[in-house]
């Protein structure tokens, strides 16, 4: 039963996405007293901090901190690639689908889309995409990108026997590789593995402080000295140079000092979920069971859509994106919804919402 009274002074469910967490207070207090300086003279000593813990945690020569995880995968584009030259990913990608085509605005390079189940890219396309660039009709090919875990395919997770394919394919051809590993830490989860033998298989990773490891700002770049030295000139080609950043580190450090070991709550939280919705005869769960904190839910035998649906349970405190039209809804599990009851009330919602 829906229950109209459940949205109190305004706090929401909110399974829009693991970018909508806020600083716990233990997070604003490390940031209230974090030692700053200005970091364009890499004199912030909380940011070189933050970057030395990076570089560590991911097996990479340096890091850099970026102010989001669309800046972060731009830059290594750019700092990868020159112009006329192309790039091969997933037609699903963030950097495709969700970065406004920053690829050819910035580095102007032409993408190579290719297909694959659950963010595995397809071996054989890729193969047969690369190009040396000695035949002068042909753009040459000078990055592959993956995704770890996959957004768009449901928070998924590549396995490292693919992704180590891919490098190696990748290495045979003189070409480099760059991860958008987001969500590397809820891949590295699910893979019960420590983040640097995902970020083996790249020569950059890009991973975000702000989603499920719960900062309010910031992403990391890691890669070898010479490739962080010419990102560090792109960052500041485009403004993500910043000054006394260390406020933010702050949240960052914090975030990798607490929060990796507790994603696999949010991991629980969405079987949880999937499990709860899964009986529904308007439900059929995309991508199968989630393997992290994200559930992809297409709607059937049911006119009601996406738009309709998160307008309902809107009323009833819970928030998620729903388009107008759209017979698909994602739903997001991060620290702020946890507790368990949260998650039950929000499928119980869904499932009214549904009726
Ligand atoms: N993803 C956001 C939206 O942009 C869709 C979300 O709510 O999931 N790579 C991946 C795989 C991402 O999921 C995102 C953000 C980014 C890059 C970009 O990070 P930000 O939002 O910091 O620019």
């Amino acid at each position: 039963m829906l229950n109209s009274d459940t949205k109190q002074n305004n706090v929401y469910i909110d399974l829009r996405s693991d970018t909508v967490t806020k600083p716990t207070p233990a997070m604003r207090a490390k940031m209230a007293e974090a030692e700053v300086g200005d970091d364009i003279y890499k004199d912030d000593p909380t940011v070189n901090a933050l970057e030395a813990r990076v570089a560590q945690i991911t097996g990479k020569e340096r890091a850099l901190f970026v102010p989001s995880g669309t800046m972060g995968n731009q830059i290594c584009i750019k700092a990868h690639t020159r112009a006329g030259e192309e790039i091969i990913l997933h037609r699903k990608s963030h950097i495709f689908v969700f970065e406004a085509g920053a690829a050819a605005l910035i580095s102007g390079v032409m993408t190579n889309l290719v297909d694959g189940e659950n963010g595995y890219m397809d071996l054989e396309a890729i193969q047969n995409g690369i190009k040396d660039g000695s035949d002068m009709h042909q753009a040459r090919t000078s990055l592959i990108c993956m995704e770890n875990t996959h957004n768009i395919c449901g928070g998924t997770v590549v396995s490292l026997e693919h992704m180590k394919k891919i490098y190696d394919l990748a290495k045979e051809n003189d070409i480099a590789v760059h991860l958008d590993g987001a969500r590397i830490f809820n891949a590295a989860v699910y893979l019960k593995t420590d983040v640097k033998n995902i970020a083996r298989y790249a020569d950059s990773v890009m991973f975000c402080l702000s989603k499920g490891l719960g900062a309010p700002v910031g992403s990391m770049i890691c890669g070898d000295e010479q490739f962080i030295e010419r990102a560090v000139k792109v960052r500041k080609m485009l403004g993500g140079a910043l000054r006394q950043a260390g406020v933010l580190a702050a949240a960052g450090l914090h975030s990798l000092d607490t929060m990796p070991d507790k994603l696999h709550i949010d991991h629980e939280n969405a079987a949880y979920f999937a499990q709860t919705i899964n009986g529904s005869q308007y439900v059929s769960l995309s991508g199968g069971m989630p393997q992290t904190n994200i559930v992809n839910v297409t709607l059937f035998n049911t006119k009601t859509d996406a738009g309709a649906v998160a307008e309902k349970m809107k009323k009833e405190g819970v928030l998620i994106n729903g388009e107008k039209g759209s017979k698909h809804i994602r739903f997001v599990f991060h620290r702020d919804n946890a507790d368990r009851k949260d998650v039950a009330r929000a499928a119980d919602v869904f499932l009214s919402a549904l009726e």
